[in-house]
């Protein structure tokens, strides 16, 4: 029998989040340089969005790691045993972790983390007919913050953190660094990560995927202001903020901003937020990395590179991780 844990958040568990939605936003929207946390583009229509642009031709980044995952997945599979306790951060549609599970040997359960309710309710019915008696514990929360692991009915004999997508990318390296190092813990001694990081490539390459012809990614950055005029109480004019992605090669990565087209004042609940005009807010980066990149920052932080998979085209690595 499967077991699935009931999403619907609690109202003061809502409440909170709500809270910490509005705190974080004002506190990036009144900074010098105004920023938005890019975990929050993932509501509904977010994650919708997101789903279309996995198919985009231009995001090369989804079919690669997807390809990837199929010819080797059960390479990946082999080393981490019987009975791995599988935890993945940023679950969203799991199409890749079907993959993994097929694999995995007697999993002793699956605990997919992700902040979108709407992703985590599709997986859980979706796992449910795809893998009897497999435990399925779901958990609406932010994986970068501290969390309580559910207890699985079969003891595990490891911790795997799965976490592809390369939304790992998504984060600064000093914020990787300390992710990793709250992954390392939570795995412990024997534990290993899976990790899907996107890699450097021609920027014009890179850049194609985060403006597709199609106008979906500028919907998908949009978005967010809509979450906030209808979860905020807030009055942004859509029509007033452009859509802007860029590669920054200093920093080896993609910039996404909005970019306010005249100068304008944006009302959140009972506070004031002036814009000039052309002032951008920066709602996402999304870093691109070497292979040596990626040894560097996990060998900082607890890890040791065992395997590294690849595309012929080297666009995109799955790397095997373990707790050193
Ligand atoms: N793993 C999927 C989805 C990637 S999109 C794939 O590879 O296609 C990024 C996912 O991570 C979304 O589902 C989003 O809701 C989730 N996410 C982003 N930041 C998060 C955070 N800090 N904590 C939990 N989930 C997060
Ligand atoms: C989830 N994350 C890895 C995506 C990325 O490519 O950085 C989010 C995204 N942003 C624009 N398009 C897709």
């Amino acid at each position: 029998m499967i077991a699935t844990r009931d999403l619907s958040l609690a109202p003061d568990v809502a409440q909170d989040a709500t809270v910490r939605f509005r705190a974080e936003v004002l506190r990036g929207l009144r900074a010098p340089l105004k920023s938005l946390p890019c975990k929050y583009f993932y509501d509904d229509a977010g994650a919708e969005l997101f789903e279309q642009i996995t198919r985009l031709p231009e995001y090369y980044l989804t079919r690669t790691e997807q390809a990837i995952m199929e010819q080797h997945a059960a390479d990946m599979a082999a080393p981490l045993g019987r009975r791995c306790l599988l935890i993945e951060y940023g679950s969203g549609s799991i199409a890749k972790t079907r993959l993994l599970l097929r694999h995995l040997r007697e999993p002793a359960a699956y605990v997919p983390i992700d902040v979108s309710a709407a992703f985590l309710k599709l997986t859980a019915q979706a796992l449910t007919e795809d893998f009897p008696g497999l435990e399925i514990l779901p958990i609406c929360a932010d994986f970068s913050r501290a969390l309580s692991l559910p207890a699985p009915r079969k003891k595990a004999a490891r911790r795997v953190v799965y976490f592809p997508g390369s939304t790992i990318g998504n984060f600064t390296p000093t914020e990787t660094v300390a992710l990793l190092r709250h992954t390392a813990r939570l795995c412990g001694p024997g534990g290993s990560l899976l990790l899907g990081a996107d890699l450097q490539k021609s920027p014009r390459i890179i850049e194609a995927a985060y403006n597709d012809s199609q106008g979906v990614t500028a919907a998908f950055n949009c978005n967010v202001l809509a979450r906030i005029n209808r979860e905020l109480d807030a009055d942004f004019n859509l029509e007033q903020f452009a859509h802007r992605a860029f590669y920054n090669a200093a920093e080896g990565r993609i910039e996404m901003h909005l970019i306010s087209q005249r100068e304008q004042q944006v009302r959140i609940g009972d506070a004031v937020i002036g814009f000039a005009e052309g002032e951008s807010i920066r709602t996402e980066y999304s870093y691109k990395y070497s292979l040596a990149d990626v040894r560097e920052l996990a060998t900082v932080s607890g890890f040791a590179v065992k395997r590294v998979w690849t595309d012929p085209r080297e666009y995109f690595s799955v790397q095997c991780l373990a707790v050193h």
